[in-house]
């Protein structure tokens, strides 16, 4: 099958002033990383200046030269860009850099930046950058929108070219970890630590380590059980010990280029250590004690909560159960474990607060994980650029009491002095032609990696870049659709979820809307809406979430007349009738904000309409086949959500629309 270059597409340049650097490239480097520089400089050159790129023999011959200089403060991964007489230098202290830095120069070029008199340095703020595929083996995935896998079928896993493609892009952006199967091990996933699959597993490794790329493997807890043989997983046995020692051994003796393990542990039906009465820090001792020798590391998420709850228990609230869980132990993990926490407590919903845990957990390494595949955020047929929710995340000003205390500065390892520590996501790619199902599905994974490499990168920015590359480099073209990208976030908040109330989806696949879906079910996401009343009371006097916060921040989100508004039905249970700051009721809000919403997606789709003839005309078709399907999408929502709300209420609209 085909697929795209997406944002490598390097499409020729009508403006040639730059091919000056490229005619010819000079370093003394040869290791594998500089390798794929050089292949990639000769693919660029090619295509956007129709030149063949020569490796110059001597450097004063040479437009573009690589040259490592370990004396340069730029850590193993950072990068200096400089003109210099005419010549540009990439400069680093590691070839990971001068791979880096390459990217960066080819996608400036190619995005049409400004290149002459260039000096930038760059050094990456978060030490781990990286992709959860959460790939089955049978060829399926989990949450995946773009297609089924291109690692795996059934039950192979498979090495193609696309993979190589998948690298470059993953390198291109500052991507250095993958890990390649689904967190929910299941299906003889956990075979994948076994011989029957080393040899695919080392040739992808082998791939990835060509772009700086470290293999990750999610693993099942109970493998020494299901692979072993041995009548339990309990973490303080030795025979449990030594089998995964002796696993250990034999995984990163046959693919050197892991980075450890991910593991989903004691989360949604997963097993874990609890079933022996271990906790967390056990179970995860445990194994980066057996992956120490090699210098991997052990990914633990923080996804736990009880998911068999009774409805009925009105004290249990699963905002609360992830600092709960792990708060108590802070301090109590190896140096080589890495809590992944979700962005907020529930579940990747389109708004939610910030995890306390950020900031809470201050003597344990931790990474931020976020959802680029769009679950609860349209499912890549509704637009939904997801760039504008991870800035207010790492802007989130924790107040743990030091002086950089945002959730960047966290995850960066600043604040608390930790090494390893930075940001995942859940990928959105799979086979389809152009890797994300919606096109514009593409800025969420291209802006995942700039902004784990770069924070402080602005959404606009980001938007702009991507579309140059990926789209169009015309100025309006790009004008517009950055605008659709900007406002596409809060119009789907406000046609399906708005207020912070989230979970009205339809239960299982979570597409469209259903409100009453989980609300009597034992997930335990629950928005309670009565003829009378909306929202969960998670303040000091409801079920205390508000409280894992520091002062600063419970403080405004335990009342009602503080908190954040587009966050009030998550903190809070709020009559109908209770007026918000623009002075409307609830209700009409909720109304207002669905009709707006609908209206919005129509008026998204018209400017989409506008560009036919400017952009490619396969993107524009697809695109516009998704703009048909989001306004559908949105039309439901809309009508399902407010005659649920009417009906409850009773109360009518003021502006007398139609309503059920
Ligand atoms: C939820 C998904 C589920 C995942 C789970 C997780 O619905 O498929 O397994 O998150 O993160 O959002 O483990």
């Amino acid at each position: 099958c085909n697929w795209e270059q997406a944002w490598l597409a390097y499409e020729l340049i009508e403006n040639q002033k730059d091919k000056k650097y490229f005619e010819s490239v000079y370093t003394q480097q040869n290791g594998v990383l500089v390798e794929s520089a050089l292949r990639e400089i000769k693919t660029a050159a090619e295509k956007l200046f129709s030149i063949t790129v020569r490796r110059g023999e001597n450097r004063e011959e040479a437009g573009l030269i690589l040259e490592l200089n370990p004396a340069l403060n730029l850590g193993k991964e950072g990068y200096q860009i400089t003109e210099e007489e005419d010549r540009i230098y990439i400069r680093a202290a590691k070839e990971n850099g001068l791979l880096y830095g390459t990217f960066r120069l080819l996608l400036m070029v190619s995005s049409g930046k400004e290149i002459t008199g260039i000096s930038i340095r760059e050094i990456p703020s978060n030490p781990v950058r990286m992709l959860n595929q959460w790939d089955n083996i049978d060829g399926s995935i989990e949450r995946g929108y773009a297609g089924r896998s291109f690692f795996y079928e059934n039950g192979k896993v498979c090495v193609t070219e696309r993979i190589r493609d998948y690298a470059r892009l993953l390198c291109s952006v500052g991507i250095n970890g993958v890990s390649i199967n689904n967190v929910n091990v299941r299906n003889g996933a956990e075979w994948l630590i076994s011989e029957r699959h080393y040899k695919e597993l080392e040739q992808i490794s082998h791939i990835f380590a060509q772009y700086g790329i470290s293999m990750y493997l999610c693993i099942d807890f109970a493998a020494p059980m299901t692979l072993g043989g041995l009548s339990c997983a309990d973490p303080l046995k030795e025979e449990v010990k030594d089998w995964w020692e002796k696993k250990c051994g034999e995984i990163f003796g046959r693919l050197p280029n892991m980075g450890g393990f991910l593991v989903k542990a004691d989360s949604e039906g997963r097993p874990g250590p609890f079933a022996y009465g271990r906790n967390h820090a056990d179970g995860a001792n445990m194994l980066a004690r057996a992956v120490k020798p090699y210098g991997g590391t052990i990914i633990w998420r923080c996804f736990v909560y009880n998911c068999q709850q009774d409805w009925r228990d009105r004290r249990t609230d699963r905002a609360c159960a992830g600092y709960d869980n792990f708060m108590p132990l802070d301090g109590k993990f190896d140096d080589n474990v890495i809590l992944q926490i979700k962005n907020g407590p529930i579940d990747f919903q389109v708004r939610e607060p910030v995890h306390p845990l950020f900031g809470g957990l201050q003597h344990t390494n931790q990474m931020l994980e976020v959802q680029i595949a769009q679950e609860y955020t349209g499912q890549q047929i509704d637009v939904c650029y997801l760039v504008p929710m991870w800035k207010e995340v790492l802007d989130f000003s924790t107040g743990c009491g030091k002086p950089e205390d945002t959730v960047a500065d966290i995850i960066s390892g600043r604040t608390f002095g930790q090494q390893r520590c930075g940001m995942a996501a859940v990928a959105n790619t799979g086979r389809d032609a152009n890797w994300t199902g919606h096109d514009l599905a593409g800025a969420n994974l291209y802006g995942f990696g700039r902004l784990a490499f770069d924070p402080r990168l602005s959404a606009e920015e980001i938007a702009s870049e991507w579309i140059s590359l990926q789209i169009s480099r015309d100025s309006d073209v790009n004008r517009s659709i950055s605008d659709i990208l900007l406002r596409s976030r809060e119009v789907y908040e406000k046609y399906t979820a708005p207020l912070g109330i989230g979970f009205m989806v339809n239960p299982a696949h979570h597409y469209g809307p259903n409100p009453e879906g989980y609300e009597y079910s034992k997930w335990g996401t629950y928005h309670r809406a009565d003829h009378l009343a909306v929202g969960v009371d998670r303040s000091a006097g409801g079920t205390g979430y508000s409280e894992q916060y520091f002062e600063k921040n419970a403080a405004l989100f335990r009342e009602k007349g503080t908190c954040p508004e587009n966050l009030l039905l998550f903190f809070h249970r709020v009559p109908y009738t209770y007026r918000l700051h623009s002075g409307k009721t609830l209700i009409q809000h909720i109304y207002d904000s669905h009709f707006e919403g609908h209206e919005q997606v129509l008026q998204m789709q018209k400017d989409w309409e506008l560009l036919e003839g400017r952009i490619p005309q396969h993107i524009f078709l697809r695109v516009k086949e998704r703009f048909t399907r989001q306004a559908e999408n949105s039309r439901e929502w809309c009508d399902v959500i407010n005659s649920f709300f009417y009906r409850k209420s009773m109360i009518p609209d003021e502006q007398g629309r139609e309503i059920f």
